[in-house]
């Protein structure tokens, strides 16, 4: 019998083009929303908008509210050296898990520029 065959075959390809339609759909959305966090760097200490947020895609915006030099590092990526009133924005994919973020120069982490980022 080749038409019930032929039929399923057809409705099949259907089935899978649909949902390869939906997939590539469901990964635009996702590419489109990253998560933006503000991140206030003073001595010695970094105030951000939120410390907690669902894994994926963010852009921390860093802005150098202090009087002396700051950057700011997550995930292995780092702003550059900012001077007093500048900012910068660091994109960065964050897995699910804590990760910590810090201030990488002289000593200001342990000065208290540092803390924990919980992306759920
Ligand atoms: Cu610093």
């Amino acid at each position: 019998m080749l038409r019930p065959k032929l039929s399923t075959g057809i409705a099949l390809a259907a089935v899978i083009a649909v949902l390869g339609v939906t997939s590539i759909a469901l990964a635009r959305t996702q590419a489109a929303t990253a998560t933006t966090v503000t991140v206030k760097a003073t001595e010695f200490k970094f105030r951000l908008s939120t410390t907690r947020a669902h894994h994926g895609v963010f852009i921390f915006k860093v802005t150098n509210r202090g009087k002396i030099a700051h950057d700011f590092k997550i995930a292995g990526k780092k702003t550059v050296k900012l001077r007093p009133g500048k900012s910068a924005t660091l994109r960065v994919t964050l897995t699910k898990g804590p990760h910590k973020y810090v201030c990488t120069i002289d000593s200001h982490a342990s000065f208290g520029m540092k803390g924990t980022f919980r992306a759920t």
